[in-house]
């Protein structure tokens, strides 16, 4: 973006919102209580206020996207779609009163009505549709995509159950379903008039056309609609904002009227049932077999409808469907998303009467396809009879698409008849199943990883033959998250500080913040740099006391690991260590330097039991260590329950340390390393997918790395492990095992963590015994460090001052210039009949 457009897009509080000041949004908010929730004040309860205040908000927000959805269809300018099965979008009440810079007076005119924003805010609950990092990293871009002034569409789908809230009894996580929906979602608008239908099952009938051209006709056996439910994204700092368009399936019929008559209730409503199942619940990232059929009409509903859409719209501009791809640029987070591949193809062959060739050229100059893991077992692949049963059609023309790539391979490769089974749409082993990562490769112009040392990797192995026959498709995208969100929003205290030092441009320039390095040695900014971070560490100490009974002193160091549980990202190492601490202080060999609050959280796949088994063992080793008189004072353990953007947002800002200690070559990106850096927090941890550019960013002074790199991880595994032999070898390692195994943390049960133990004996697949000495030792210079309070504070400050490539601008930007190429179109002020 040129100055004189970010200039002339800069918002002009005059002009951009219905009335500001806080008489006008209480009067708001009183007629809302009254016309939309049919309640007067006496009766009001929080969550009328709530809803009350949310659509005051949101009345004030409509008024930009209007103005950018007028403005986008002037200049008929390119459109990213985000193409996304998550979105963890947060609560959305306080983001929304920041960006459309509402705060102050909200909370005069709450305050005048006796109300507490505070409350309000807290009240939210946030859609949980997504899993993790994935559905969070689509939130942060559609932040950047609407602060860009770039014109974007979030595409996805509207669970009604988003991902289960973790509930823990006994040091066990349950779950509850996640009922977001219960009590209203004041955000989204439901265009009922936005229906598309969307066929399944079946079978297809070939013929030739008046014209003597081959066609096909797909005969389904059901078809459900989906809706469309939109939620606007505001930009900050700018006029424009851009939708998330969530998809709802329904029935096409809400009755079969003949069963009905012929007296079958049950049968009568069947339908109306089972098409609505399709979007009820949001598919846990574990490996259960159950629900596949669903979880592909899911993906296929929401990408059909999605790609029915962008036509739709299209169509209200040009003629004819030519130069679609001049007009989308089509973004593939992860494979859930990849049969828009084939359904653009289907589309545009069998209901917009397009040549093969023409179809395919505008389908590949569509899309581009993002990578989020190199796990095997997270590759996505369907098995051939399902996928058959469900999308007869789409089977066919994937045959065709690869009989024509596959060509091209054997032209490029003669002879290679490995590759080409590698490379093949199909693997022909056992059951066959459809490759959805090889299909989204083959559909894409251009294809890339998350993090620089994840894309290389990607090259090398996964993707190696993909790579080999087209280089130039490939590049890296390292992730990005908004400042916004993560520090003005989560930590003001620290927000304000760096703002009164280098001013505000930093929020959309995080280049900026390199300014703070020239205070990095001034005493009195150091001290109110503490300052704030003991702000918020004491503000995260109320919250835990509040709510869990939590006792945490913030004089002592905040040790943070906060993600989703899983092997690969090695909980139980920070837990080893703990118990290694523990020892130590217990056999007073050590006199305690550095007092630690060891925090955790993060929900476990419900059907993954090592990882459940994880989350037991943290909290029966806080048991143990937190009641111990010897080492209360000098050692905590707490487990913060359901973890998500809400609870995140308490925990960043008040973190020392972030703990990101995945085995090499196994953490894509992550995301979270990025939040706790530019919220002052030092990273421990190894060379894995971000960390590696962030201790670049840093500086490797200022980052405690340790542990073996990827290729050192690759040759160890070649060679074979022997786990045993270390842990006999290494003294302090045997006894925490043995610890461990004794029963001491388990009430003297010792067979409970036992297959915890005896996988690491006998396995050890993340080469934790292979760490172990090695993250001691990095915990130990993470102590003499925090021991000196400026030292820490000047690495704090860096770490903040160097954040700035991880914004998720800068990511946005790279996507624009290099895939999507899409440019700013900065909303106009005025249209003809609007209200300004
Ligand atoms: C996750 C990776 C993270 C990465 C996010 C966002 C999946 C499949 N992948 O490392 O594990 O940060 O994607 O890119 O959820």
């Amino acid at each position: 973006m040129t100055t004189s457009d970010r200039r002339s897009s800069r918002l002009d509080p005059q002009a951009a919102h219905l009335e500001r000041g806080a008489p006008a949004i209480a009067r708001d908010f009183q007629a809302n209580l009254y016309t939309r929730m049919a309640k007067f004040e006496a009766i009001a309860t929080r969550n009328d206020h709530y809803l009350a205040l949310a659509y005051t908000v949101r009345d004030r927000m409509l008024q930009r996207w209007i103005h950018s959805a007028h403005t986008y269809f002037e200049k008929s300018s390119r459109t990213v779609a985000y193409l996304s099965a998550e979105f963890l979008i947060g609560p959305q009440l306080g983001k929304n009163l920041l960006y459309l810079g509402l705060e102050a007076d909200t909370r005069t005119a709450m305050q005048q009505l006796g109300i507490d924003l505070d409350a309000l805010i807290e009240h939210e609950e946030e859609p949980g549709l997504g899993n993790g990092g994935l559905g969070r990293l689509a939130a942060c871009y559609m932040d950047s995509l609407a602060t860009l002034c770039i014109p974007a569409i979030g595409y996805g789908i509207r669970y009604e159950f988003g991902i289960f809230d973790q509930y823990i009894r006994d040091g066990w996580q349950y779950e509850v379903t996640d009922k977001w929906l219960r009590l209203g979602n004041p955000w989204e608008i439901v265009r009922h008039e936005i229906e598309y239908t969307v066929q399944l099952g079946g079978h297809t009938e070939a013929s030739h056309d008046a014209d003597g051209r081959y066609r096909v006709r797909w005969r389904p056996e059901r078809v459900v609609q989906g809706i469309a439910h939109d939620t606007l994204f505001l930009g900050h700092g700018v006029h424009n904002a851009n939708m998330l368009r969530l998809w709802q399936a329904s029935a096409s019929q809400a009755l079969d009227l003949q069963a009905f008559n012929e007296g079958d209730y049950a049968r009568a409503v069947q339908e109306k049932v089972s098409s609505e199942n399709l979007t009820k619940v949001l598919y846990p990232n574990d490996h259960s077999e159950a629900g596949k059929r669903l979880r592909l009409e899911q993906q296929y509903l929401f990408v059909s409808c999605s790609l029915q859409d962008m036509i739709r719209i299209h169509l209200q501009r040009a003629t004819d469907l030519r130069d679609f791809h001049t007009k989308y640029a089509i973004q593939l987070n992860d494979t859930h998303p990849a049969l828009a591949v084939v359904e653009l193809l289907r589309l545009l062959l069998d209901e917009h009467g397009f040549e093969w060739d023409e179809a395919w050229a505008i389908t590949t100059r569509s899309f581009g396809y993002t990578n989020h893991t190199l796990l095997p077992e997270a590759l996505e692949t369907w098995s051939m009879p399902l996928f058959r049963s469900v999308l007869p059609r789409h089977l066919e023309l994937v045959f065709e698409i690869n009989r024509r790539f596959l060509d091209q391979v054997r032209l490029r490769f003669p002879g290679d008849d490995g590759r080409v089974e590698r490379m093949s749409l199909v693997d022909e082993h056992g059951d066959k199943r459809v490759r959805m990562a090889n299909l989204a490769c083959v559909g894409s112009h251009a294809i890339n990883g998350v993090a620089a040392l994840h894309s290389r990797l990607l090259e090398a192995s996964v993707l190696r033959d993909f790579h080999a026959l087209w280089p130039s498709k490939f590049s890296n995208k390292t992730n990005g998250v908004t400042p916004r969100r993560f520090v003005a929003l989560s930590n003001p205290v620290l927000s304000n500080l760096i703002t009164e030092a280098v001013g505000d441009g930093w929020l959309h320039d995080m280049g900026k913040l390199r300014g703070l390095e020239a205070l990095r040695h001034d005493r009195a900014f150091m001290e109110r740099w503490h300052e704030a971070k003991q702000a918020s560490k004491q503000s995260l100490a109320r919250y835990l006391k509040a709510r869990h009974g939590e006792d945490v002193s913030a004089d002592s160091m905040f040790d943070v690991q906060v993600k989703r549980i899983h092997e690969y990202k090695r909980q139980h190492l920070n837990v080893l260590g703990v118990i290694a601490r523990y020892r130590r202080l217990k056999s007073g060999r050590e006199a305690p330097k550095v007092a630690r609050t060891v925090i955790f959280a993060g929900k476990a796949a419900p059907g993954y039991t090592m990882a459940k088994l994880m989350i037991k063992l943290i909290h029966s080793v806080a048991e143990v260590v937190n009641h111990d008189p010897d080492t209360r004072d000098a050692l905590r353990v707490v487990f913060v329950p359901d973890f998500n953007v809400k609870t995140a947002q308490h925990i960043y800002p008040a973190a020392n340390l972030s703990q990101q200690i995945s085995l090499a070559g196994m953490e894509a990106s992550g995301t979270g390393n990025m939040k706790f850096m530019m919220n002052g927090a030092l990273t421990l941890g190894t060379l894995d997918g971000a960390n590696v550019e962030i201790r670049e960013e840093a500086g490797e002074e200022n980052f405690f790395l340790f542990g073996l790199n990827e290729s050192e991880v690759t040759a160890r595994r070649r060679a074979g492990q022997a786990p045993r032999r270390i842990y006999e070898a290494n003294p302090e390692l045997r006894d925490v095992l043995d610890l461990l195994s004794s029963g001491v943390f388990s009430r003297g049960d010792r067979e409970l963590f036992a297959p915890l133990v005896h996988h690491l004996f006998e396995h050890d697949t993340y080469m934790l015994l292979a760490d172990f000495a090695a993250y001691m030792e990095a915990q130990g210079r993470v102590d003499a460090a925090f021991a000196d309070r400026a030292r820490w504070s000047e690495m704090s400050i860096l770490n903040v001052a160097r954040s700035g490539k991880f914004s998720s601008d800068r990511a946005i930007r790279e996507y624009c210039d290099d895939i999507w190429h899409a440019g700013p179109v900065p909303a106009q002020l005025h249209i003809p009949d609007g209200p300004v």
